[in-house]
Formats: C-alpha cells, sequence, structure tokens
C-alpha cells in the first residue's frame, strides 16, 4: 500500500518558526516531525512513500531523497495549498489500488497506524476533551455514517483524527465543494466514501496535531521521554548525569554541568561548565550552552547559543539564535492563569500552566534582557541590552 503525507502547508499558526522551514521538518527529539510521520508509515507496511509538498520543498527532498528505510519515496508539488483533498488530487495519478493517507504535522504511534491499515477503509478517530472543537465521527452499528464539522451538540467525543485509508475509488471524489474556510477538504472525501463503503473508525491510543508552538515543546517531550541514556559524545567526568541523557558522538558536556534526562544533546553541541539542563529538553546540532546557563523542558535548535548566566524554561528557540549573557525567560504568571500566546493576531490559551517564549532563527537579545512568559520574537529581531520586553515583536 502507499501513504500519500501531506506536508504543502505553509504553517502559518507556528511562525515564526516556519518562517524558513516547512512546519513538519521542525524537530523532535532526534529528527523532523515528518520523518516520525514516515516511520509509523513504514513500520505499518507502507511499501512508498508519496510526499505531497509545497512551502519550502527543498528542505523536504534533500533529508529523504529518494528512498526512506529502503522504502521508495515520491514527491509531488502542490501548487497552492487549497486544501487536504487538493493535496491528494496532486497525488492521484501516483496512486494505485488502497492508500494511508497521513498528515505530516501529527505525531501517531506506528501501531495505531497499523491497525488503521488493517481495519481498511478506515479514519482515525481520536477521544477529545471538548469535540465541538473538531470534526466528530458519527458511527452506526461499528460503521461511520456522518463527520460533523464543530458540532453544537456533538454525539460523541470522537474527533476525526485525518488519517485515513482510502479505497482506490475514493479518487472519484476527490473534487469536493470549498468548505467555510476556503479549502477542499478530505473530511468532505470521507463522507463520500462512507456513502458507498463501510468505513471502521479506529481509536487512536496517541495523537497529537502539532499546529501551534507549544505543541511542537508537547511533540518533544512526548518523544524524548523514549530516550535511553547514552553518552557517545566528550562528557566531562566532573559532569553529573541523571536518567535519561543522550549526548552523541562529537557533542561536549563541562565540567560541573549537571543533566537531568531527559535531554538530547546532539552531534556538534556544547554544554558549557556548571550549566544546568533539565528535561524534557533538546539541544540541537550546534547549539552552544554558556557558562552557568540553566535550560529546563525547551526545544533549542541547530547553532543557536544561549551565553552564560542565563535561564530558558519551557521555551522554544529557532536556528541561529542568540541570547545574550543574563537573558531572562518568564514561564510563570503571577495569578497562576495558564500562558497565552498570540496565533495570527488572536491571544490563545496554551493550556500550560508553564510556558516561556517563541523566539524565532536569527533573533538576538542584548545582555540581562528580561522576556515576559508567552512572547513571541520574529526572526532576526533584536532586543536592547537589559530591555524588559512583555509584548511580541
Ligand atoms: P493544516 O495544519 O490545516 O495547515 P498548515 O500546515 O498549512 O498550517 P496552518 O493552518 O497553521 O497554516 O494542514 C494539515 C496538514 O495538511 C499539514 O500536514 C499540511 C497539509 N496540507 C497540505 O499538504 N496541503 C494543503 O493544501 C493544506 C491546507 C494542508
Amino acid at each position: 500500500m502507499q501513504a500519500v503525507i501531506l506536508a504543502a502547508g505553509r504553517g502559518t499558526r507556528i511562525r515564526p518558526l516556519s518562517d524558513s522551514h516547512p512546519k513538519p521538518m521542525l524537530p523532535v527529539a532526534d529528527r523532523p516531525l515528518l520523518a516520525h510521520v514516515a516511520d509509523a508509515a513504514v513500520e505499518a507496511g507502507a511499501e512508498e512513500l508519496v510526499f505531497v509538498v509545497g512551502y519550502e520543498s527543498d528542505t523536504v527532498r534533500e533529508f529523504f531523497g529518494d528512498s526512506y528505510r529502503t522504502v521508495p519515496v515520491l514527491y509531488v508539488e502542490q501548487g497552492a495549498t487549497d486544501g487536504t483533498a487538493d493535496a491528494v488530487d496532486t497525488a492521484r495519478r501516483t496512486i494505485d489500488g488502497d492508500f494511508l493517507v497521513l498528515n505530516g504535522d501529527n505525531l501517531y504511534a506506528a501501531r495505531d497506524v497499523k491497525r488503521l491499515v488493517e481495519r481498511s477503509p478506515s479514519v482515525a478517530a481520536y477521544e477529545v476533551e471538548r469535540p465541538s472543537n473538531y470534526g466528530v465521527l458519527t458511527t452506526d452499528g461499528g460503521v461511520v455514517t456522518e463527520v460533523v464539522e464543530k458540532p453544537a451538540n456533538p454525539d460523541s467525543r470522537m474527533a476525526n483524527a485525518g488519517a485515513y485509508v482510502f479505497p482506490e475509488r475514493a479518487l472519484r471524489w476527490l473534487e469536493v465543494e470549498e468548505s467555510e474556510r476556503g479549502e477542499r477538504e478530505l473530511t468532505d472525501v470521507l463522507a463520500s466514501v462512507a456513502d458507498s463503503f463501510d468505513v471502521t473508525p479506529v481509536e487512536f491510543d496517541r495523537w497529537l496535531d502539532v499546529g501551534r508552538p507549544w505543541e511542537l515543546l508537547e511533540a518533544n517531550e512526548r518523544r524524548l521521554g523514549r530516550l535511553a541514556q547514552r553518552l557517545d559524545g566528550d562528557v566531562h567526568e566532573d559532569a553529573t548525569v541523571r536518567g535519561a541523557v543522550a549526548v552523541e558522538p562529537g557533542a561536549t558536556v563541562d565540567s560541573g554541568a549537571v543533566l537531568e534526562g531527559p535531554v538530547l544533546v546532539r552531534e556538534g553541541a556544547s554544554v558549557g561548565p556548571n550549566a544546568y539542563v533539565r528535561g524534557a529538553t533538546l539541544l540541537g546540532r550546534g547549539v552552544e550552552v554558556g557558562h552557568a546557563v540553566e535550560i529546563k523542558n525547551s526545544v533549542v535548535m541547530a547553532d543557536t547559543s544561549v551565553s552564560h548566566l542565563s535561564y530558558v524554561g519551557d521555551s522554544v528557540l529557532g536556528r541561529d539564535v542568540n541570547f545574550g549573557a543574563g537573558t531572562n525567560v518568564a514561564n510563570l504568571r503571577h495569578d497562576d492563569q495558564s500562558v497565552r500566546v498570540h496565533v495570527k493576531g488572536d491571544a490563545v490559551d496554551t493550556g500550560r500552566r508553564k510556558f516561556g517564549v517563541v523566539v524565532g532563527d536569527g533573533a538576538k537579545t542584548g545582555i540581562n534582557t528580561s522576556l515576559n512568559a508567552g512572547v513571541k520574537l520574529s526572526s532576526g529581531a533584536t532586543t536592547r541590552p537589559g530591555e524588559s520586553v512583555t509584548r511580541d515583536r
């Protein structure tokens, strides 16, 4: 069976992290999010991976090449990102037989995807707290009868998790009308499939849709939670390592540093003397953590530098960021309410009591900058020495 993996989106809600990288290529533990999706597809038995790409597609092509874990890889380029049904339509000519569809920005458990493939035709269902925010699956006698978008009075708590195994005939039903948000959506294709076939809802145990910055942090928390201790890099004998800490070859951890897992220190990264890095934290390739810096529960992408005496907590830092000495991140509000982050102009509740900042590629802070909880710095932004930043910039 072929797996069609949708990875053409612009990732507007996760900006600035997607300013120069497609969202599916953002790091989750030791590889891009999209590679976790590809892994799930391969482990579920996919015999070919068809990536639908568009925005910044070269990054995807360079990473996967023409095969992944011995499975052949094809790419189709979606011109305008007109929706998930349009994305599959782009791949139509390459599809032969029943096919699996996965979102390139969702974290799946391979065993769930495997069950989906075994029960074809099928759709992934996931139990959610607030079904009225989702497309809700209505079932009768174990088959899907309807998908109702954002119902006021939902029939169940089973959300459409956006993973499907469609029969080849579904290719005839891709020309659906535009939805309210102006996109041609696979949900509407599912409705046509369900009219002619018995579509089985397969309840997924684990599922995470990575749309916004704090969901990338959560994806990392989940996957770093699977780390085992592996000290292949150069760890000073006076450093302390507790729990699931992985230090890749070519990474260094200096004297007096304390690492409490889960922590992944990627190739070429360095942790300075007396630094304190605690879980769940990813230090990407080439990251430099200075003397007496504390980093907690954060994603720090490649080639970023956090200079001496800084604190970073519950944050996502892009690539090539430079935090000047003494930069401090707040990650908790005085009123103990959960932290809000602006997404496309609206203040959105992250649902997290602790959340720090989101920093775009190449941003630089002056020494002794204070960054308030929930602040976003755009790519290339700068702050002045001693500045206290309480609004996005
Ligand atoms: P979305 O998360 O709905 O869209 P997006 O990734 O562009 O993000 P945002 O809403 O923040 O701008 O898309 C779900 C998946 O489908 C995702 O993996 C991207 C993919 N996709 C396509 O491949 N083509 C498309 O036209 C659309 C809309 C999405």
